[in-house]
């Protein structure tokens, strides 16, 4: 039995349930506000630039899409210049007393680098800052700080050490510094090409629980898949075990095959009371799909059966 159970009636959500045209939906950062699901998800529009829009749900497997887009490229500002092919694959934190802060990419011909949001009701948004340089698609920070200092996840590229998992320190959201290497891919392992940060971290018992990408090149192209790393409580940037296997591959039809093919990709993740946790993915950059695992399996996976995280 695969240690992410599929909801049964995936894909969750498709571009017929968008009222305005899109022609995928996918990569959504969610969280839980106010007892509701939210999903801040991805699409393109029909010029193959993207958007966010946002779906809500009381079970977190039901979402209704509201009918306009929660967020599309900034028109005018310093945000708009780096917006201006687009926003992409939005994470969520939830930053305790301090609203939700939002990390997004932004795409414009100066390359993509990452924009830092907040909101506090999901109705207004306000833009605060550009937090990386170009070349730089995935960061998500941690939903709690570190002896007074925010904490996140990027992913600069050098070709020297491709595309691996860094953190970096802030003490004001807008200047980050302090980095280091926590992970890279591993040679000849599922994830050998490149890894990403992917969900929002979870805090558990035992560490943070982050659910990461990772790509290997086939072929037949790139397959991408999740993993996940555990990271110490009070000093995330020690890893303490990063599962060998791999949780959730292309399985499902709409993984296979689709804007994409062949991916499943997560920006969110949802813990439950219960020591579950509700994890979403796009399908093939198409379809939003969503499965349970248990945390506490999802811990000794990185405990018992690691891999070297560098
Ligand atoms: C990555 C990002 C993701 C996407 C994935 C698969 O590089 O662009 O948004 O889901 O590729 O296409």
């Amino acid at each position: 039995m695969s240690i992410v159970r599929r909801y049964e009636k995936n894909p969750i959500l498709t571009p017929d349930d968008v009222p305005y045209p899109v022609a995928t939906v996918h990569n959504a950062g969610m969280v839980k506000h106010e007892g509701r699901y939210i999903m801040l998800f991805r699409s393109h529009r029909h010029n193959g630039r993207s958007i966010i829009g946002l779906a809500e749900s009381g079970d977190g497997y039901h979402f209704k899409v509201r009918k306009q887009p929660f967020l599309t490229p900034a028109i005018n500002g310093i945000f708009a210049e780096y917006e201006e092919f687009g926003v992409e694959d939005l994470r969520i934190c939830p930053m305790p007393g301090e609203g939700y802060l939002l990390t997004y990419s932004g795409y414009s011909r100066h390359g993509v680098r990452i924009i830092l949001a907040r909101t506090y009701d999901f109705k207004r948004l306000e833009r605060i800052a550009l937090i990386s340089q170009a070349d730089m698609r995935n960061i998500v920070i941690f939903p709690d700080k570190f002896n007074g200092r925010y904490a996140r996840l990027d992913r600069p590229h050098s070709e020297i050490s491709p595309w691996s998992i860094w953190i970096s320190f802030s003490k004001d959201l807008i200047y980050w510094g302090d980095s280091r290497l926590v992970m890279k891919p591993l040679a000849y392992h599922w994830d050998e090409m490149k890894i990403g940060p992917g969900a929002t971290p979870i805090r558990t018992e035992k560490g943070w629980l982050h659910i990461y990408h990772g790509v290997f090149k086939t072929m037949a192209g790139s397959v991408y898949r999740l993993g996940i790393a555990l990271h110490d409580l009070a000093h995330p940037e020690k890893i303490l075990g990063v599962a060998d296997d791999w949780i959730l591959q292309p399985i499902d039809p709409w993984e296979i095959s689709g804007y994409v093919n062949n991916v499943v990709f997560t920006c969110g993740a949802i813990a439950e009371e219960d020591g579950t946790v509700k994890i979403y993915w796009g399908g093939a950059d198409s379809v939003m799909c969503t499965g349970t695992a248990s945390l506490e399996e999802l811990i000794q996976m990185c405990l018992n059966n690691p891999r070297n995280p560098v």
